[in-house]
């Protein structure tokens, strides 16, 4: 059953031209867990640097999203849980002596300056990411701020205090019968698991360590609970695994996933601690075996959302999510990389590449074919894709519990108000996309010819209204899109600007 597949060179087919949306927010590199801890939001501005500076923004949109609102939030989490959140700082933790115990704050989630702010930036841009796929205005949605996949209803852990993953794919499930999930940081992805254990309308599979390593769940045979039995797979692996060998298990199992459950959209978390060299994940994965993932599930031609998650040793992390963005564009990045504003990370070789090393591989090809064998064999009673009975959503009406008419109730996941509705009520008028006050001037667009693309709001990153259009753009000031070649042409002052504000990241 397991065949070890040969590791060939990554290809992108040019002809193969998606849409691509890609949210980011100035501030996201700001937030600080705090000296010691491993995660740093500073990785997603690293990434961002890399992206611009490779000029990914002329193939894709950039949107900046709306914050996610308290209401929205608890379309998955409880009111207590995001009222915490949204209120504790270090100044006033002694007032939540209870709640840090119940909602697990600490070590691993630390409370920081801005916390309920980060999470609302991660957690907005997974959720107008999903509202741009469901309306159709694009292929492929990258968050990286996203993919915070240990976040429970009402607990932080591993790192994660809100699901951004969880809420984006119940903004999916409005529109999208099937959605299957797939997680390939090296922890399993419980958090996304437990939420949709028992329903068939989302497939959960992810790949992980297991034995011994956090969260210690994802086990072979959890496969999920009533409806959902058989819609959670789970891919067990021990140290080391190295490209060829998570290639061969990735591939057979994502492929008969697709064949037999059919799903009409796709959310890819991108963790980037299975990376070889990750100061907590023990796996052997290159930048491509990494990547191999992304190129793999992007070949279906099924609407994706690819998020971002762990990731400790952050170069590497910029590297390989920069290099997965140029996948998703049909781009493979050349090695060199361009100068940008983290330059200095990418000492010695200041290259675009994250090597494997010798380590030992663990995955003996018995021990993956009994895991291949088993998740097949689980697979072939989802066989019978399940039909779900779907109802428009209204993306104009604010659908309070009490006015959902019972027969709508019965395949509908609990919105609690429902956030399309909210997205489209943000809708700027076209005229009012001038706010720059309010927008930190950050790295701005830069045209074809080098020089910065003046957009309206001064930071090159509109503000997304979920609706497919931007709110920020006329004709002849378009943002950083490969397909219109109207851009500005700017003057040596605001050029000057831009190479600045490079320097100051
Ligand atoms: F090394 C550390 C330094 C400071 C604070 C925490 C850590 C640390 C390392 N590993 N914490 C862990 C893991 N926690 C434990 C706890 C010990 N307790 C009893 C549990 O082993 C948590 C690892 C979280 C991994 C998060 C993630 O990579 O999966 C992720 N994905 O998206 C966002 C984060
Ligand atoms: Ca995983």
């Amino acid at each position: 059953m397991y065949v070890r597949l040969p590791f060939d060179e990554l290809k992108v087919d040019p002809t193969q031209k998606k849409r691509v949306a890609y949210f980011y927010d100035q501030d996201v590199g700001n937030y600080f867990y705090g000296t010691g801890h491993c995660m740093k939001p500073h990785r997603i501005r690293m990434t961002h640097s890399l992206i611009m500076n490779y000029e990914l923004y002329k193939k894709m949109e950039i949107y900046r999203a709306q914050p996610a609102t308290n209401l929205e939030l608890t379309q998955f989490h409880t009111d207590e849980y995001i009222d915490f959140i949204d209120r504790v700082t270090p100044d006033n933790l002694g007032l939540f002596e209870r709640e840090q115990i119940i909602f697990n704050v600490g070590d691993d989630c630390p409370v920081f300056d801005g916390l309920g702010e980060f999470c609302k930036i991660s957690c907005g841009g997974s959720m107008e990411a999903a509202a741009r796929m469901n309306n159709g205005s694009c292929d492929v949605a990258i968050n990286y701020a996203g993919g915070l996949h240990h976040a429970k209803k009402s607990e932080a852990s591993g790192f994660c205090y809100l699901n951004d993953i969880v809420l984006g794919i119940i903004e999916l499930l409005r529109v999208h019968p099937r959605v299957l999930y797939i997680d390939t940081d090296v922890h399993h992805g419980d958090g996304v698991e437990e939420a949709f254990y028992s329903t068939d309308r989302v497939m959960t599979c992810s790949f992980h360590k297991f034995g011994e390593f956090f969260p210690g769940t994802g086990n072979l045979n959890d496969i999920g609970l009533s409806k959902g039995k058989y819609y959670s797979v789970n891919v067990p692996l021990r140290d080391g695994i190295d490209d060829a060998s998570y290639k061969s298990i990735f591939e057979p199992i994502i492929s008969k996933v697709i064949e037999w459950y059919r799903p009409s959209a796709i959310v890819l978390q991108c963790g980037g601690d299975s990376l070889s060299g990750d100061r907590l994940g023990p796996f052997n994965l290159s930048m491509r075996g990494h990547a191999n993932c992304v190129s793999f599930v992007k070949s279906f031609d099924i609407p994706v959302m690819v998020l971002g998650g762990g990731g400790y040793t952050i170069r590497n992390v910029a590297r390989t999510w920069a290099f997965e963005t140029g996948i998703l564009n049909n781009v493979i990045l050349p090695k060199e990389l361009p100068y940008n504003g983290y330059y200095e990370y990418y000492a010695p070789t200041y290259e675009l590449d994250v090597r494997s090393s010798n380590m030992n591989n663990a995955n003996s090809e018995e021990y993956l074919d009994k895991i291949l064998t088993s998740v097949l064999a689980n697979l072939d009673n989802t066989k019978h894709t399940p039909s779900v009975q779907m109802n428009e959503v209204p993306s104009s009406s604010w659908n309070f519990d009490d006015d959902v008419n019972e027969d709508d109730e019965k395949d509908a996941i609990d919105t609690n108000g429902g956030s399309q509705y909210a997205r489209d009520k943000a809708i700027q008028p076209d005229n009012e996309f001038y706010d720059d006050d309010d927008i930190d001037r950050g790295e701005k667009n830069i045209s074809d010819n080098g020089n910065t693309n003046t957009n309206g709001n001064g930071n090159g990153v509109a503000t997304s209204n979920g609706n497919g259009s931007h709110n920020n753009l006329e004709e002849d000031t378009t943002i950083n899109n490969g397909n219109k070649s109207n851009n500005v042409t700017l003057t040596d002052d605001e050029v000057n600007e831009i190479e600045q504000l490079n320097e100051e990241d």
